[in-house]
């Protein structure tokens, strides 16, 4: 009687073609994603926009300079924790939530040197968590 001898090569050479399709999917760059472009990024045409990163105890970059009369979008992050921007001098009290980013928007319609800091609690060194605006004539 004949046996199924035939089957067992085929099965072996399907295994490897499965393997090789599961090993070039993940090689393959997934073009699909990168496609995606994060318009979200693209400025804002006469908005001076700063990207500031708020972590434990620090906001980087920790020296913000624009011009004076310039509208001024930050773009703030938490990374490790809840933290808050506050700049009293316009009357700014920003919740920015870990994980996630706040937008504040104001324009810098004084010159000078404003201190701003960290307005929700966040550790230990959370009264050192300071940085300064400087707002140039
Ligand atoms: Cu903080």
């Amino acid at each position: 009687m004949v046996r199924f001898k035939a089957q067992e090569p085929n099965l072996n050479r399907l295994k490897i073609v499965l393997i090789g399709l599961a090993f070039l999917s993940a090689v393959l760059p997934t073009t699909g994603a990168q496609e995606a472009k994060d318009s979200a990024g693209s400025p804002m045409q006469g908005v001076h926009e700063i990207q500031v990163t708020l972590r434990k105890y620090e906001f980087t970059p920790g020296s913000l300079r624009v011009k004076k009369g310039e509208r001024v979008r930050l773009i703030m992050a938490a990374v490790d924790h809840d933290h808050g921007f506050k700049l009293d001098d316009f009357d700014i009290n920003q919740k920015v939530r870990k994980g996630t980013t706040a937008i504040v928007d104001f324009t810098a319609d004084k010159s000078g040197t404003f201190q701003f800091r960290c307005s929700n609690v966040c550790g230990l060194g959370h009264r050192g968590m300071k940085g300064t605006l400087i707002v140039e004539e």
